[in-house]
């Protein structure tokens, strides 16, 4: 009796802490409220079974208990019972699966409006490229990658000479903008998260792998990397500044092109008639 007891109070109990728990998701920054909307039908989904399964044991621990005289009955098989569960079992896990499918394929659809935006990483430290006045990404290989060159862009590419470069500093974007982000990683695997976002990839040495999202609120987030990538791995600790667009015109003024950053003595003036001094 006091089993039965002890497994209804941890239903009870885990109900419980789920709606009161302090824990929960960081407020939204994006468009991907849809992913929040998968994780609470799986909480649903995975929270109904798991009461119905320890509420169901308690019922047997109580209905089943010992009585003298009374023995089991030997049932091995229950055609319907059967029936029943693959069902049963097939439709939640189908309602698992499918919200994420869906938005999956949202994920890897990148509107055609949307400005790409290069994540570099490297043991441990988050580098940024953002297409120039051209609005295109110059090439880029990690053959190229030199003291001079931290993201191994390719000099002989035009597109590339007015790309932004933001080494090892905070990352800004506009809000209201999608943004195509690409992934790319110079040394070994690293995971590009910013759990505002409610987005993360991994980044493959040797390949570019990519997301889309549209900030929708103004504010400064923790960048993370999510793929342990070696001792400094905590360490790698990155912010993005969602701006409006003025504050993330004046940001952008103040960083330096690949091109500026080829030549050392232009450096710090994206436009040539800038009144200010270089970074
Ligand atoms: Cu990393």
């Amino acid at each position: 009796m006091a089993l039965a007891l002890v497994l209804v109070l941890v239903v009870v109990g885990s109900v419980l802490f789920h709606l009161f728990s302090p824990w929960w998701w960081t407020p939204i920054a994006s468009n991907w409220d849809y992913i929040d909307h998968t994780l609470v039908i799986t909480f649903w989904i995975t929270g109904f079974v798991f009461s119905a399964v320890v509420l169901f044991m308690a019922y047997c621990v109580w209905r089943f208990r010992h009585r003298e005289g009374q023995t089991a009955h030997y049932e091995p098989e229950s055609r319907r019972l059967e029936w029943w569960l693959t069902v049963a079992t097939a439709l939640g896990v189908t309602a698992m699966l499918a919200p994420g499918l869906y938005v999956w394929s949202q994920f890897i659809s990148v509107p055609k409006d949307a400005t790409e935006v290069e994540v570099v990483a490297q043991q441990w430290q988050w580098n940024y490229r953002l297409p120039g006045a051209d609005g295109k990404l110059g090439r880029s290989n990690s053959r190229l990658v030199s003291s001079d060159n931290p993201l191994g862009v390719d000099p002989s590419d035009p597109n590339g000479q007015d790309d932004v470069i933001v080494e090892a500093a905070d990352l800004h974007l506009p809000i209201g903008k999608p943004i195509h982000v690409l992934l790319r990683s110079i040394d070994v695997l690293h995971d590009f998260y910013v759990p505002e976002f409610r987005a993360r990839m991994d980044m493959v040495p040797g390949s570019v792998t990519y997301f889309w999202f549209t900030p929708t609120r103004t504010g400064t987030f923790d960048v993370l990397c999510a793929e342990l990538c070696g001792t400094g791995h905590t360490y790698m600790r990155g912010a993005v500044t969602v701006d409006t667009q003025e504050d993330y015109q004046a940001w952008l003024q103040e960083q330096s092109t690949f091109a500026q950053l080829s030549t050392p003595e232009k450096v710090g003036a994206l436009t040539p008639d800038a009144d200010r001094t270089g970074p």
